[in-house]
């Protein structure tokens, strides 16, 4: 099988949810389905951070969330972990820079797997294409709780930067993005944003995701 073509790229990233069970007010099976009926369009397990489960619990909590997601037909990524993707069958993986290069996944996992790479320069953004990277996801545009080890926030700057360099590649934006601030993510040029507080501690899960949604559609 081929390579995700862009434009259903661009349409899998419009409202890109990710989670792992420490990021959750409920529990990750309500939230997930919540976001779903919100109108999520991809989704990542990132089991990830203190507290984070491990081993079988984590295998066992990434299965449940995959099957919700086959039964909604949304795409399921894991982040970073190689074994955990080709263990599940899911549809793809994302990485960052410190992990496994894109392009020894992508001859590890085949051209028919979603490859997803961060990326926070032009130099990493244009390697990860020529590595085969589907989509970047580029961050921290605003400052953000949910990952620790989080570069330095970098505002809409280096997705216009990309966009105005010409790379054309499926982009997030990613880092503390909220329905207050997602519109000048869009309008930076980003196909999409990615959020794990927004939609996963919102009070009602669903219309934060339908809210998100709205936003980035009328942008
Ligand atoms: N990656 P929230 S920022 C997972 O900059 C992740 O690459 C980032 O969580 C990057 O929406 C981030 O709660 C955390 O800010 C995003």
């Amino acid at each position: 099988m081929k390579r995700i073509d862009s434009e259903d790229m661009r349409k899998l990233l419009k409202l890109y949810f990710i989670m792992g069970s420490v990021n959750c007010r409920i529990s990750p099976a309500v939230t997930l389905t919540q976001a779903i009926e919100g109108g999520i369009t991809l989704f990542q397990f990132r089991e990830k951070g203190p507290g984070a489960l491990t081993g079988t619990a984590a295998f066992n909590l990434a299965k449940q969330l995959q099957q919700i997601c086959r039964e909604h037909r949304i795409p399921f990524i894991v982040n970073d972990d190689i074994e955990l993707a080709i263990a599940l069958d899911a549809d793809g993986v994302h990485v960052g820079q410190e992990d496994e290069p894109a392009r020894s996944i992508r001859q590890r996992l085949g051209d028919h797997k979603i490859i997803g790479v961060s990326a926070h320069t032009q130099h990493e953004a244009r390697q990860a294409i020529a590595d085969g990277a589907d989509y970047l996801g580029v961050g921290p545009v605003y400052p953000t709780s949910s990952k620790d080890d989080a570069e330095a926030v970098q505002g809409t700057r280096v997705i216009e930067e990309l966009r105005r360099c010409g790379l054309t590649i499926p982009l997030v934006g990613i880092g503390g993005i909220t329905p207050g601030n997602a519109q000048p993510v869009i309008g930076a040029g980003a196909d999409g944003v990615s959020v794990i507080s927004a939609i996963a501690r919102a009070y009602d899960v669903s219309a934060a995701a339908k809210n998100l949604l709205q936003i980035i559609r009328y942008t």
